[in-house]
């Protein structure tokens, strides 16, 4: 399954802002950080970012900035995955990896500098209260209990067996966290209270195991020239599909999605771009 046309809407604006923060790109490091950052993608985070505003009655406008954030976010957390000391692989977004092109010490500053763009483009572009609720959401998504963590068990994981519950763990951290972090920081945009933040939280957090349950299976069958990476790439890791078989990932993606799903129960037919897009989560192809 292919992208959800209404995405398109929403990546226009934060491709445009994140090309704005980024510059012109005179260095080598902004060259780096715009090569990655500015690649053809998703932008799944973003969409999430400013669908979960709207579910709140704010704007998408407004979240433009935390979209922009997030992505880049994600966007550093790529180049570093993609590293030799982490998995080592030489292609993303249909390019060939970072390092390959930068070198491994300007992939790192790269890196860096998405996520400090990152947070100073909030901190700009927020009232002081926002902007401190955002920041905090989003350092501890990608800290020891979100991706970072998620990354370091991932990497213990290469050398010894894991159980079902650690492989959970794993993604929950390296892949989920930015997802629930995306949904939270759209809704407090529109200035949501906390039920609402809890309920597209909890739809955040199974469609991001699902988005990676997929990512699992795009790794065995997925085509390199949809996906823009290479295939097999996790062949020595323990994935959802070296557990549960190719039908059994399938079924828990799915099944992650209707979870998702009952939790915008509250938002009634608003909330149906969402569950459009876990549809595409749970069937897509690139
Ligand atoms: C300090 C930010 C930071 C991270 C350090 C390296 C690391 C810890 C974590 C790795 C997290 C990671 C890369 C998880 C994989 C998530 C995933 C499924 C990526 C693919 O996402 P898509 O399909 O890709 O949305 P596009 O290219 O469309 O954005």
């Amino acid at each position: 399954m292919s992208v959800p046309a209404f995405l398109a809407d929403y990546q226009r604006p934060v491709s445009a802002e994140i090309a704005r923060l980024i510059g012109t790109g005179d260095s080598a490091v902004e060259r780096s950080m715009a090569y990655t950052a500015l690649a053809p993608s998703k932008q799944v985070r973003a969409a999430l970012v400013m669908l979960c505003a709207e579910m709140c009655r704010g704007t998408a406008a407004r979240a433009v900035p935390a979209g922009a954030a997030i992505e880049l976010v994600h966007a550093s957390s790529l180049i570093l995955d993609d590293l030799p000391s982490m998995d080592d692989a030489p292609l993303r977004r249909g390019r060939r990896a970072n390092h390959l092109e930068f070198g491994e010490s300007i992939a790192i500053l790269a890196a860096f500098g998405l996520l400090n763009l990152a947070y100073g483009s909030i901190a700009r572009a927020y009232d002081p209260p926002l902007a401190s609720s955002m920041t905090t959401r989003i350092a501890e998504a990608i800290g020891p209990s979100g991706l970072i963590g998620g990354q370091a068990l991932d990497l213990e994981a290469t050398s010894r067996p894991i159980d079902f519950e650690t492989l959970e763990r794993i993604h929950r951290g390296k892949t989920g966290a930015l997802f629930v972090a995306a949904a939270a920081c759209g809704a407090l945009t529109a200035g949501a209270a906390a039920e609402p933040i809890a309920a597209l939280s909890a739809y955040a957090k199974n469609l991001g195991l699902a988005f990676q349950i997929v990512d699992d299976l795009l790794d065995v069958s997925g085509d390199p020239q949809e996906t823009g990476k290479a295939v097999r790439a996790d062949a020595r890791k323990t994935t959802f599909v070296s557990f549960s078989g190719v039908d059994g990932a399938r079924q828990l993606a799915a099944e992650l999605c209707e979870t998702a799903d009952r939790a915008l129960t509250p938002f009634g037919a608003k909330a149906d771009r969402l569950r459009e897009l876990s549809r595409f989560v749970a069937a897509r192809s690139v």
